[in-house]
């Protein structure tokens, strides 16, 4: 582990210094103000001392170059001391919002921004670009309508090919409206997009929705798009398309239903598969009185089985450990008094093609099990990908995403959506047993994404 100390007179500049030294893994091990200079303490400059720390291997990856900045060291931070961390984010954030308003809102004349009643000017100005760049739009189909006016109107000229004309019309305007949309989706004319549909693009980007996802909502955006509409009415709009994307591949109400015997949990370690199950089992216990059962294939880790076997101690149920899959029928045997059996597993098996084999003989042998994939929000979307195509072999139906309250990104919900044909049934917002887990639903997630 490398540790080093910063006197420096902002948290901004502090993570700056601390990224360029030590790298995107560096945590903030504390932070306090400090006073130098002066005599015997006084008169000093004020200032903050910052003590961060890297484990040795992770130094030594390829650093992050400052002008690529990640919000990851200060999630690190907030777990490691929250109070500098929230300093931090809330000076980076306040710089950030500086720049986003100086680069997209400010108007260019200046004397609008100077003028003293800026709340209202400064509230229209994106309107005013709007207006802008809809009627540059505009231009653009105008100017080619007008390419093809002659055609039109010889067409137009006999009355008996009125409707011909028509369609032929209709026709080109479809094109038209084609030519536009490819124009507008490829990034290099993002530009073009008008702005309220841009910020909505942001918005959708930023919340690390992927951009095929993005373009479909936008594409549909496009399509409903009013002329003066503010940005707040497209962001609504595309919180309503997201609710509709969503209504697949969210089943409400969702929970465990009656006939499902066996809930099966897979997914990487750490995700919180065992801390869920945990939430689950409560619940299930003491708001629908059924009667639970612990399964856990987990024996990698002892601690892992000391947790779940604490939860079975808590909630005074019975408790299985199985060390291969072949165990799993006399275990279950051994539980047949239960009306619901969770069974754990370890996240280094899915790897195991035999572990993998064992557990889906084992799954589709039963009509009455339903698996689960457990996904970390704050995971990255790449990493959840490869995951769900190393449990292909599962016939996994239902997704929980677990560590919502780590993350401000919410997009990868709506890319397993479109991606896959789970239905997202739970999503986890903390370490607290039993309360921390939500069931999901598509308004909620669109909230999640679109929302402030
Ligand atoms: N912040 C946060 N931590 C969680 C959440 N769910 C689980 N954890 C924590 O993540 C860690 C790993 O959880 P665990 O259930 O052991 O993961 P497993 O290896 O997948 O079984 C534990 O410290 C949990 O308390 C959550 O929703 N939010
Ligand atoms: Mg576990």
């Amino acid at each position: 582990m490398r540790v080093k100390r910063y006197i420096v007179d902002s948290m901004p500049e502090a993570l700056d210094k601390i990224r360029i030294d030590l790298g995107q893994d560096a945590i903030i091990l504390n932070s306090k103000p400090i006073k130098t200079g002066g005599i015997f303490g006084l008169f000093g400059k004020q200032q903050i001392e910052v003590v961060a720390a890297v484990d040795e291997k992770e130094a030594e990856k390829p650093k992050r170059t400052p002008a690529q900045p990640s919000r990851e060291p200060i999630i690190r931070a907030a777990a490691a001391n929250p109070t500098a961390a929230k300093r931090a984010y809330q000076s980076m954030a306040a710089d950030a919002l500086a720049n986003t308003v100086a680069e997209t809102v400010a108007p260019p004349d200046p004397i609008v921004l100077a003028d003293a009643g800026s709340v209202t000017v400064r509230e229209r100005a994106p309107l005013t670009a709007q207006g802008g760049e809809q009627s540059a739009l505009t231009r653009t189909v105008n100017q080619e309508d007008a390419a093809q006016a002659p055609r039109s109107q010889e067409a137009g000229g006999k009355p008996a090919a009125a409707a011909h004309a028509g369609s032929d019309q209709l026709a080109v305007e479809v094109r038209h409206m084609r030519q536009m949309f490819e124009k507008l989706l490829t990034s290099d004319s993002r530009q073009q997009l008008p702005q309220p549909i841009q910020t909505v693009r942001d918005r959708l980007l930023q919340q690390e929705v992927t951009e095929e996802a993005a373009s479909e909502i936008i594409r549909q955006l496009i399509m409903e798009a009013e002329p003066g509409w503010e940005a707040a009415e497209a962001v609504k709009r595309a919180e309503e398309l997201i609710i509709q994307s969503l209504q697949k591949a969210v089943i409400e109400p969702v929970g465990i239903e009656s006939n499902v015997r066996y809930a099966f949990f897979f997914g990487p370690t750490g995700v919180g598969k065992t801390t869920t199950i945990a939430k689950l089992a409560a619940n299930c216990m003491l708001k629908e009185k059924r009667k639970i059962g612990f399964i856990t294939a987990d024996t990698y880790r002892i601690a892992a089985v000391e947790q779940l076997k604490t939860y079975a101690n808590i909630l005074n149920v019975p408790f299985e450990v199985v060390f291969s899959p072949k165990e799993i029928p006399q275990a279950m045997e051994r539980l047949s008094g239960c009306d619901l059996v969770f069974v754990d597993t370890a996240g280094r098996n899915y790897r195991n093609d035999e572990y993998v084999q064992g557990i889906r003989e084992l799954v589709v042998a039963d009509q009455n099990s339903l698996n689960f994939m457990v996904l970390s929000l704050a995971s990255k979307y790449s990493d959840m990908r490869t995951i769900i195509r190393n449990f292909g072999d599962v016939p996994v139906s239902r997704v929980i995403f677990t560590k919502a309250d780590e993350t401000e990104a919410y997009g990868a919900m709506l890319n397993v959506a479109a991606e896959t044909n789970f239905s997202i049934s739970y999503i986890t917002t903390g370490q607290n047993v039993p309360d921390d887990i939500i069931v999901a639903t598509p308004r909620l997630i669109a909230n999640m994404i679109m929302g402030e």
